[in-house]
């Protein structure tokens, strides 16, 4: 009976913590009217690890509330359909070569361009230099865009920010770049494409696969 007792609190407690209790969704542009090209901000960072106890060293991206502007832990965000989503990515995190260098190009943003603090790129190639730390990428849509990583000369000295959420004193790179919602509401889904699971196999696991780290959703609403 004890054994059974201590299966069905082990069950609740993975209920609790994995099914209910998810990451929340941060909502952007609700002032906005769909399916008017009016452009929503979206900010968000992404750091070498998470302020969660959990998985404490896991790296995670974090999306900033734009009515609080306090910096949440998840990857869940909310667009109106129709609209430009104007995206700016801190980049804390340091590199990690591509598995293929394929996940380097910029795709599916508007004019196949982004910026790493301002400046203009359609490519950043990990294979010849250590400069991609994830990717942003929503294949529902077609879009990828690489999150350039601080140089190794810029992190020599103060090292890269050990203390998440990060904030702009830390060495970082500002990605922007933009895209069109999609006209048809759903959920899409969006990932990094890096292998940037340490410690797991082919770096594929933890963080990579679970929601609020490196994969979430973009719900497109009308
Ligand atoms: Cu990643």
């Amino acid at each position: 009976m004890a054994f059974l007792a201590v299966v069905a609190l082990a069950l609740f407690v993975v209920i609790k913590l994995f099914l209910t209790d998810g990451p929340p969704t941060v909502a952007f542009g609700t002032t906005v009217a769909a399916d008017t090209g009016a452009t929503v901000n979206v900010v968000m960072q992404e750091d070498p690890q998470n302020d969660v106890s959990t998985h404490p060293d896991w790296v995670s991206y974090f999306i900033q509330s734009p009515t609080t502007h306090q910096w949440v832990h998840t990857t869940l965000f909310q667009v109106p359909a129709g609209s430009r989503i104007h995206m700016t990515i801190y980049g804390y995190d340091g590199c990690t070569p591509l598995r293929n260098n394929l996940w380097g190009e910029v795709m599916g943003t508007i004019g196949n361009v982004a910026y790493e603090d301002g400046k203009p790129f359609k490519a950043l190639n990990s294979y010849s230099g250590c400069n991609v730390a994830h990717t942003f990428s929503i294949p529902g849509i077609g879009l990828n865009v690489p999150m350039g990583s601080p140089s190794l000369a810029l992190i020599a000295k103060p090292g890269l920010c050990s203390s998440s959420p990060c904030t702009t004193d830390n060495p970082h790179e500002v990605m922007t770049f933009s895209f069109n919602s999609p006209k048809v509401p759903g959920e899409y889904f969006w990932q990094c494409r890096i292998p940037c699971g340490g410690g797991f196999i082919d770096g594929f696991g933890g963080p990579m696969q679970t929601i609020g780290f490196m994969t979430g959703n973009v719900v497109v609403v009308n």
